[in-house]
């Protein structure tokens, strides 16, 4: 087998334990396999276009980065990737800003990425694209003569062909999905989607034998006449790496002084990138409406709300900074009092070594995206907990790890006054249940690792074509 080369928006180094999502689970296929990894350096300059490509050794792995010009920057990055295809994915066509004209960014910045890629790929070199950012990048590839396989992983929902069709050029950007010979997706409602969408509105033929979990599609009269094989591969986290951590001397420390800060409270966590796809505004509602229904809970039960900083200079996220901001300031001035204040909300990063400790301080975690790929918060704070005495999940339905995690508690985060009742029950279920949930969520998580899902993934790439 040849080399694997990985191109994503953002490159990690993987022999640093810095990030989780993405970065770990991709630097774990790249360390084992060894070869390329590219992506943007995440800096903005001005002689980017002529500066040559930053190579860097880790380990077994090549990271291959270059910087943006600040129009790219703008336009492709915070424009078209998180301002149009971000909302649009995530059910939000009220956020999305269509008119801004950075379609032509986005098109441009991926023949860059190709043109830079050309310049390190080898001939039998298999190559693993990730995410919203690069929709059209084997299409470009091929465009130059790239004749590698290649493989497109999305780590954001897709969402039912109507929603897709509300983006103009919507069909250029779907087409060119076929130029991959492997696109896999976090769940089974998204293949459903793209295959609603490729045959609707595409005329894509479905090829797909019967019995079969990958699903085949060829683009009839599309400039690329191909076929893609379709596939869910539901990502999964690192485990050992987590339940490492978690016996690390910062996860006991937190737990330990976690547990004694709220030795007479009943403790709630919530940690999420701070984005409107997470359903924090919704969710301290929820908990605002716990306090309301069942009186019982006030002086107990606390949420922590970690909601770490991102994409900061986007719009839509200052206005949900704000909106969280005043809920809890509302929610503290009317329920707290002098020795308990109901919710603390973390506007910042915390240290990831710390994580596994938090979570296992807390009775129930509060997951409850609006829309989500995946969600691998839910999964890490299965394994933080001890299994003796497990806290309990409460997941939203709408985040696709409930398709996985069905011993957790499903809520629809929109329906504030249902969530808060089975918050309620999390609050009050007996141990033996708890126990009994967490034991079959534990073994699923553990069998359906991030090993597992680079692995699956790879194998349906290297496999022949069918
Ligand atoms: C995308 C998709 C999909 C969070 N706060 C802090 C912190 N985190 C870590 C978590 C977790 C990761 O960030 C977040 O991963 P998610 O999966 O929840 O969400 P996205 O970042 O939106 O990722 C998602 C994922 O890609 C993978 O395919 O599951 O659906 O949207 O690991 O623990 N880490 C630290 N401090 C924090 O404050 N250190």
């Amino acid at each position: 087998m040849g080399r694997l080369v990985v191109v994503s928006n953002r490159v990690a180094d993987p022999r640093k334990s810095a990030a989780g999502g993405l970065a770990v689970a991709v630097g774990q296929a790249l360390e084992a396999a060894g070869g390329v990894w590219m992506g943007w350096s995440g800096k903005v300059s001005e002689d980017a276009d002529d500066a040559p490509l930053q190579m860097q050794r880790s380990g077994n792995v090549q990271l291959a980065t270059f910087d943006l010009n600040a129009q790219q920057h703008d336009r492709f990055y915070l424009g078209y990737s998180n301002g149009v295809l971000w909302p649009v994915f995530h059910y939000r066509l009220d956020l999305a800003d269509f008119d801004a004209g950075y379609f032509e960014a986005y098109r441009d910045v991926n023949m860059l990425f190709a043109r830079r890629l050309l310049a390190v790929l080898r001939p039998d070199d298999v190559i693993w694209i990730h995410d919203y950012h690069l929709i059209p990048l084997a299409a470009k590839l091929r465009q130059l003569g790239c004749q590698q396989r290649m493989g497109f992983f999305l780590h954001i929902p897709l969402p039912p062909p109507l929603m897709l069709a509300a983006i103009p050029r919507h069909a250029w950007l779907m087409e060119r999905l076929f130029a991959y010979d492997v696109v896999g997706f976090q769940s089974q409602a998204d293949v459903q989607h793209f295959s609603g969408y490729v045959q609707q509105e595409l005329g894509a033929e479905s090829m797909t034998a019967n019995g079969q979990d990958a699903q085949q599609f060829r683009a009839l009269g599309s400039s690329f006449s191909r076929d893609v094989r379709v596939q869910a591969f539901p990502i999964g986290m690192d485990v050992e790496e987590f339940r490492h951590l978690a016996l690390g001397k910062d996860a006991r420390e937190a737990f330990t002084t976690t547990r004694e800060q709220y030795a007479r409270r009943r403790l709630l966590i919530g940690i999420d990138r701070l984005d409107y796809s997470k359903g924090i505004p919704h969710r301290i509602r929820a908990f605002r409406e716990l306090l309301l229904q069942f009186p019982e809970n006030r002086d107990s039960a606390t949420l922590i709300q970690i909601a770490s900083p991102s994409r900061e200079t986007v719009d839509a996220y200052a206005d949900i900074r704000q909106e969280l901001e005043g809920l809890c300031g509302a929610i503290n001035g009317d329920f707290g009092n002098l020795d308990w204040m109901p919710v603390r909300y973390i506007h910042r990063t915390v240290a990831r070594k710390r994580l596994p400790g938090l979570c296992r301080a807390a009775r129930v975690g509060l997951v409850t995206p609006l829309r989500d790929g995946m969600n691998l918060v839910a999964k890490e704070f299965v394994v933080a907990q001890d299994a003796q005495d497990p806290g309990v999940l409460v997941l939203s339905r709408f985040a696709g790890a409930a398709e996985q995690l069905k011993q957790a508690l499903l809520v629809n985060p929109y329906d504030i006054h249902g969530t808060a009742q089975t918050i309620q029950r999390a609050l009050h279920m007996p141990l033996a249940e708890r126990q009994e949930r967490h034991q079959q969520l534990l073994a699923h998580i553990a069998a359906h690792d991030v090993h597992w899902w680079s692995q699956g993934f790879l194998a349906a790439l290297n496999a022949p074509a069918s």
